[in-house]
Formats: structure tokens, sequence, C-alpha cells
């Protein structure tokens, strides 16, 4: 299957490496091309093939594309394929309109070239852009606020490097703070006091929820490209360290809980779990902090590691390393917390890794590009307490056992499929108060479904789904995409919010919805709302309550 132009923009997401200086080396055997060629191709190549093709073109979803393997099928034969893409996956670049045939021949023979090298990112340079704006001793010792910091959102304002912060409980924006470009996920530390928000760019920002306006208190930068931050969640070591993974260069850093400090970084290039070749640049997608033992998850996704990194004593650090299945991505825990159920999306599988154990529970065989987010937990009327994921390849969810005391016949096995809307699934959510299971489908090709999002009746399972025309509901006049992202609860576990995401220069909203009658209950608009992607309400994303 092709991608759609929304699938292939979501995986092109646009790498911030596209501003760093590198080497360019030509290869004589390739043709021949200008130094402005080879600074507009690497241009394209970062915006649009590195988030499939890798970095170093040495392949992670989409096929490798290192000179030995380019040049041999030479410039004709690679401009027809990029023109009119692949059923295996590659977009129709010039045929959708995305690439011209201009384009197209420029990054055919750039292919053939060398890919050049990003900078490493070391201590020094991480502490180069360290900065501890309030230190720990100026700080609050006490909550200065009347806000029930449980229920703030932190809601992404993609395009213009922000977070807002918005009070669950009044709808009102707290405070917009400056964060890194296209911040990608906000956690908690362990106390619920300080959010940890990590962009694209790797710049990670903490802000201390108990100042009189929450605001940065603490920022740095670990590496080129980034997605994860998490923090110490293990008892006695609350608030203690917090972590973040690189996608470039493939590594993690531990920083000191409370100002960022560095303290030590580890690289994940190693081999693959399959063919245990060695792999150059595998990056770290999800990670968690555990709650059994003083240990991170951290998932690394080209190679299909899942590394168990202790904690306890981080001069002497101790990583198990457990062999998943390649192209690790995002996932959650279950509802008891042991079990961290880890999408490898384009192998189409879900790990069930025991974090009490430390070890692979199970492979479990799902459907096309499994997207769970951190996923849905809730007890199946059936078969007990299950989690859950939709998919970007088709329009099924899967529901797995999760519960091996109680219900061992069905633990580590999909018991139930579902039928969404289609495919584009990105998110799904339930609550422990909730018997609702909600799922979007933001990248879907209509329009009609990617700005609505499904509702299951759990006890209903059978019946199908409701449509909720959410997009309609925010009342947007002017055109667009408006898709409709990340279903997330409040603290409360009665209301649900959604992210309407139409462009940086067309209007965008959040909407709430009661999760018992599943009407619209309020709609959020601001001008200073723009690009609004992922939310993450504190309590819910404290506790792991998914
Ligand atoms: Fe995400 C989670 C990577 C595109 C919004 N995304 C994650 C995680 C990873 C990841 C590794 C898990 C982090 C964790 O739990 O520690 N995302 C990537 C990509 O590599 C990808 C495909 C392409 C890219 O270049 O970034 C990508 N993601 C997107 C988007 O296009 C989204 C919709 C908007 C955006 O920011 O660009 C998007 N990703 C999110 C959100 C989460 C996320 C909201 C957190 C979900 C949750 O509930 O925890």
């Amino acid at each position: 299957k092709k991608l759609s132009p929304a699938e292939a923009n979501y995986q092109a997401g646009g790498s911030p490496l596209v501003n760093e200086p590198m080497y360019q080396a030509t290869n004589p055997k390739a043709p021949p091309m200008t130094q402005a060629e080879f600074d507009t191709a690497r241009k394209i190549y970062f915006e649009r093939c590195a988030g499939c093709h890798g970095v170093l073109r040495k392949g992670a979803t989409g096929k490798p594309l290192t000179p030995d393997i380019t040049i041999g099928k030479g410039t004709d034969y690679l401009k027809v394929f990029i023109a009119y893409g692949s059923p295996a996956g590659m977009p129709n670049w010039q045929t959708s309109g995305e690439m011209s045939e201009k384009e197209v021949d420029l990054m055919a023979r750039y292919i053939q070239h060398d890919a050049p090298t990003p900078p490493e990112y070391s201590l020094a340079d991480m502490k180069a852009t360290w900065k501890v704006i309030v230190p720990p001793e100026k700080r609050p010792t006490k909550k200065m606020n009347n806000y029930n910091i449980t229920n703030i959102f932190s809601t992404t304002l993609r395009d213009t490097g922000e977070v807002a912060l918005i009070d669950g409980d009044t709808k009102q924006i707290i405070n917009v703070v400056k964060t890194g470009y296209a911040v990608h996920i906000s956690r908690l530390s362990a106390s619920g006091r300080y959010l940890f928000v990590i962009g694209r760019d790797a710049k990670i920002n903490m802000i201390d929820l108990w100042m009189e306006k929450p605001d940065n208190v603490a920022e740095i930068r670990t590496g080129l490209e980034a997605r994860s931050v998490e923090t110490s969640k293990f008892k006695g070591f609350e608030d203690k360290y917090a972590i973040a993974g690189s996608y470039w260069p493939p590594q993690f850093v531990i920083m000191n809980g409370d100002t960022l400090e560095p303290l030590k970084i580890v690289a994940t290039r190693g081999n693959t779990v399959d063919t245990q070749e060695y792999h150059p640049e595998p990056r770290v997608a999800s990670i968690v902090g555990s709650h059994y033992k003083p240990e991170f998850v951290v998932n690394v996704k080209e190679t299909g590691q899942t590394l168990l990194v202790d904690y306890s004593n981080i001069d002497a650090l101790k990583v198990t390393t457990i062999g998943t299945a390649r192209f690790l991505h995002d996932g959650g825990l279950d509802s008891t917390k042991r079990y961290f159920m880890v999408a490898a999306n384009n192998s189409n599988k879900i790990a069930a890794v025991d974090l009490k154990e430390g070890k692979l529970t199970k492979l479990i065989d799902v459907g096309k590009i499994p997207h769970p987010g951190r996923g849905a937990n809730f007890v199946h009327p059936t078969y007990g307490p299950v989690w859950s994921t939709g998919h970007l390849g088709d329009e099924t969810i899967s529901l797995i056992g999760t519960d091996p005391v109680k219900h061992p016949k069905n633990a580590w096995k999909v018991v139930q499929t579902l039928k969404g809307q289609g495919g584009g699934a990105l998110f799904i959510k339930s609550h422990p108060k909730s018997r609702h299971l909600y799922s979007d489908t933001p990248l879907n090709p209509d329009p009609k479904i990617s700005q609505s999002v499904a509702v299951y009746d759990i006890d209903n399972l059978e019946k199908g789904y409701t449509v909720l025309p959410i997009a309609e509901w925010a009342g947007i006049k002017d055109d667009g995409a408006k898709r409709v992202v990340q279903p997330e609860f409040n603290r409360a576990g009665d209301e649900v919010w959604f992210s309407v995401w139409s462009a940086k220069n067309k209007e965008s909203a959040l909407v709430i919805v009661d999760d018992k009658t599943l009407k619209l209950k309020a709609v959020i608009k601001d001008p200073r709302l723009i690009t609004p992607t992922g939310h993450f309400n504190v309590h819910n994303t404290q506790h792991d309550v998914y």
C-alpha cells in the first residue's frame, strides 16, 4: 500500500538536522552534482526522506539507499521509483505533485552519493546549552497558585514552539510557555510538580507548576533531533532523574531531575535483534519510567532492542537488553503497570515486556502498522483486562488480554478485533472511570473521517461505534485539514479533550466531550492556540492512567 500524502508527511515530519552543517563527500562513480544542487537535495532529503530511510540512509521503515545499492540501479530507474512510488509504501512524489520533475532528477542523483554525517553531540555540547533559569533554592517551597494543578493540561502548539498550560477546571489558558520546536510529548515528575517537554530539536524545558504562574525553570538541548523525555518514578527516586532519548545522535542522556544537569550519556548504536547486523543510527523511540524497579524502559527503534536502564547507580550503569522486534515506536503500560506494551510498527507487532521479571513475555501479531500512543486499558466484559491499539495501515483496533493471573487463556493474545472508521489512526484512549473507548483517525485521506472520532461502548462492543463530528463541533469557518487528534481524559475521567489541528495560518480549537452523554461540553478557542496537537493531563500522565 502506497503511503497517502498525509501519512508520508507524518513519517517525514521535517528533521531539524536540515540546519546542521555536514561534510558532503562526492562519490566519483555517481552522476556529478554542483554544490548548490547538493544543498537543495540535502534539504529535501531531511524534510521528506530521512524519516523513513534514515539519516545515514541505512534504512528504517524505508529501504536502505546507500551508494553500493543506488549506483547499481542508476539515475533513470531511481527517477521512476521516486516519481511513481511503489506498492511497498514509497509515495509517488512526482505524480502527487509534491516534487517537480527537476527535483526528482536531483534526488535520484543525490542518493547515489555518500550520505553526509551530522555532528555528534557531547556532554560539553549539552552543557553549553544548559540553563537553570530558577535554581532549586530560589523556587517556591509550596504551591503558590490556586490552580488544581492535577487537572492542568499541557497542550503542544506545534508550529509556534510553545506549550499552552490550560486549567482543566475553568478551561482558561494559564500560560503559553516558550519551548523547543514542535514539542512531541509532555511528561510529569513523580510528584506531579514538574512538567518536562521535549521539542523535535531535542530542546527540553522543565516547568514548575508550583509557581504563581507556572513557567520554565530549566532548559537544555540534549541532541540534534529527539522525541522522548521521561522521569524516575520508582519509590525513593521520585523527582530525582530525567531521561531524554534522541533520534540523532542515537543516544540517551540521564539528567538531574531538578536542574536538568546532564549526567550520563549512553549510545544506542548496536546490532539488530533478528539478523544481528550492526546499525549505525538506531533512534530512541518511547521511554517509560518503571514503577516496579529503579529503571527506565528505553525502546531502540531500528535494532528492536528494549533496554531496561537501572538508574540506582548511574556511575555503574546496568542495562538489560531485551530483544523485542524492529521498528519500536510508541506504547504504554497495562493497567497493573507491570507490563510495557510497545508497538513495533512496521513489524505489525506489539511486544509485551515484563518489567518485574525483566524479560519479553510475548510478541503479539496485530493489524497493519499499530499506533497506540500509550494505548487504552479497560476491563472487557468477556475477556477481562485488555490493552488496545489502533492502526495506521488498516481500520482495525486490536484488543489484547493483559491478565495472566485471572484470565490466563486470554493473556497476550488478540482477544477481539474491532472495526473502526478507517486507517490513519494515531491515538486511542479510555479511563478507569469510563465505559467508552475513543479512537481518532487524523491521517485518514477522507476529511469526514480525519475530522471525527469513533467511540465504542465497552459493554456493547459488537454494536460498533458512534461517530462524533469533533471538527464540526469546533465551529471553525476556515477550510483546511482540521485534523482531530489525540483523545485525553481529564483528571476525574468524565470528560475527553481533542485537538482540532489546522494549518498555522488557520483557526484551531480544543473540543471537550462529556464522557457519559457523548455530547459537546466546551470548545476552547484562542488566537494563541496555533496548531495544537498532543495534550497531556497532569494527573493521568503522572500516574500512567490511560
Ligand atoms: Fe509522534 C508520541 C515519534 C509524528 C504526535 N511520537 C511519539 C513517540 C515517538 C514518536 C517515538 C513516543 C514517545 C514516548 O512515549 O516516549 N512521531 C514520531 C515520529 O518519528 C513521527 C512518525 C515522525 C516525526 O517526524 O516526528 C511522529 N507525532 C507525529 C505527528 O505527526 C504528530 C501527530 C504531531 C507532531 O508532533 O508532529 C505526533 N507523537 C505525537 C503525540 C505523541 C507522540 C501527541 C504522544 C502520545 C501519547 O499519548 O503519549
